[in-house]
């Protein structure tokens, strides 16, 4: 198809760009302006969002990793496996490894027997992890997989062994409540019974916790925020001027929903070349960039109806401000 290697990368990287290009047109043609979040996620973005993760306001990492450090035991034994007979633990995006190397450990040391696959898009992320890994933990096999998540567990599910699936961080929040329920029904349709879900949510907790966490006062949330104006800048020839544009995060504690959004602080004209085509922005106009989430156990209820599993458990940290589910296909 290709005649080398390169002629295949640049062919991809066009795709890619212009699926970006064909995202923001459509978010930016709306009476109410959108863009996906999922476009944070450049090489800048993935450091920012490191640097949110050990924010003082971030408490979502650190109440997983409570429960990941202090209730091990009781997610091990959620996962109901029988220490001598082989089973697989896959993990969805890659992460930096921090928690799941408190499971792998216990697991370990219990002469658990397991392969760990972390499936993730970025070959990068994979390297940096198992490169870690096996530094720090060498009993522990690691199995990287590059590549979509659908398309990776379909490729698993022929060992028909069985299976722990993690899903942390409250990533499942990022999704809309119906992308998040045919996300998980599509999990379960990729799993085998009696397969295990170990699914990490942030709960719905008063605003004077949750607000901080998506507005530090070091702006780090911030720039990961107006990193979407950069990337437009940068990738397809837009003039958005980041002094005339600012981070503005919501949330409601009714519905549990938090929202951020960018905010013109003028009323502004912005060129974007690759689309050929210019959008106005009045003042205090908003653009709707990210929906985080939060949860209770009538939501997952909600979102789990139409899918496979049935909840086992749900161990919280010391605060219950985040809650691992176990779930069973
Ligand atoms: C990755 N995801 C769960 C984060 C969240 O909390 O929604 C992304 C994030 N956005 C702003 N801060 C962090």
């Amino acid at each position: 198809l290709y005649k080398s290697k390169i002629e295949k990368d640049i062919n991809e990287a066009e795709i890619l760009i212009n699926t970006f290009r064909d995202d923001v047109e459509k978010g930016l043609d709306k009476i109410e302006k959108t863009l996906p979040s999922k476009y944070f996620y450049n090489k800048k973005g993935d450091a920012l969002f490191v640097e949110i993760m050990n924010l003082p306001e971030y408490y979502l990492t650190r109440s997983e990793f409570d429960i990941f450090k202090n209730k091990t035991e009781q997610l091990i034994e959620a996962f109901n496996i029988d220490s001598n007979s082989y089973f697989e633990l896959i993990e969805l995006g890659a992460g930096d490894g921090l928690k799941t190397k408190e499971l792998l450990k216990t697991l370990d040391s219990k002469n658990y027997k397991f392969n760990y696959f972390p499936i993730d898009i970025s070959l990068n992320a994979l390297s940096l992890l198992e490169k870690d890994l096996n530094n720090d933990m060498p009993n522990v096999s690691v199995k990287t997989q590059q590549g979509d998540y659908f398309e990776v567990l379909n490729s698993l599910k022929q060992s028909k062994k069985p299976k722990v699936v993690l899903f942390l961080g409250s990533n499942i929040g990022n999704m809309t409540d119906e992308q998040a329920s045919s996300f998980i029904s599509k999990l379960g349709n990729n799993l085998q019974k009696g397969d295990k879900l170990l699914l990490g949510v942030d709960l719905i907790k008063p605003e004077a916790i949750v607000l901080p966490a998506y507005n530090d006062s070091k702006g780090v949330t911030a720039s990961f925020n107006l990193n979407l104006l950069d990337r437009m800048n940068n990738e397809l020839g837009a003039n958005f001027n980041l002094n005339y544009f600012k981070h503005h995060p919501e949330y409601n504690e009714k519905t549990g929903v938090a929202k951020s959004f960018i905010k013109s602080t003028i009323n502004q004209t912005v060129e974007i070349k690759a689309i050929g085509k210019s959008y106005s922005f009045a003042k205090d106009e908003k653009i709707h960039t990210e929906i985080s989430r939060k949860y209770n156990d009538t939501l997952i209820n909600q979102i789990i109806l139409n899918a496979n599993f049935v909840i086992n458990n749900k161990i919280m940290d010391s605060k219950a401000y985040f809650a691992d589910y176990i779930l069973t296909r």
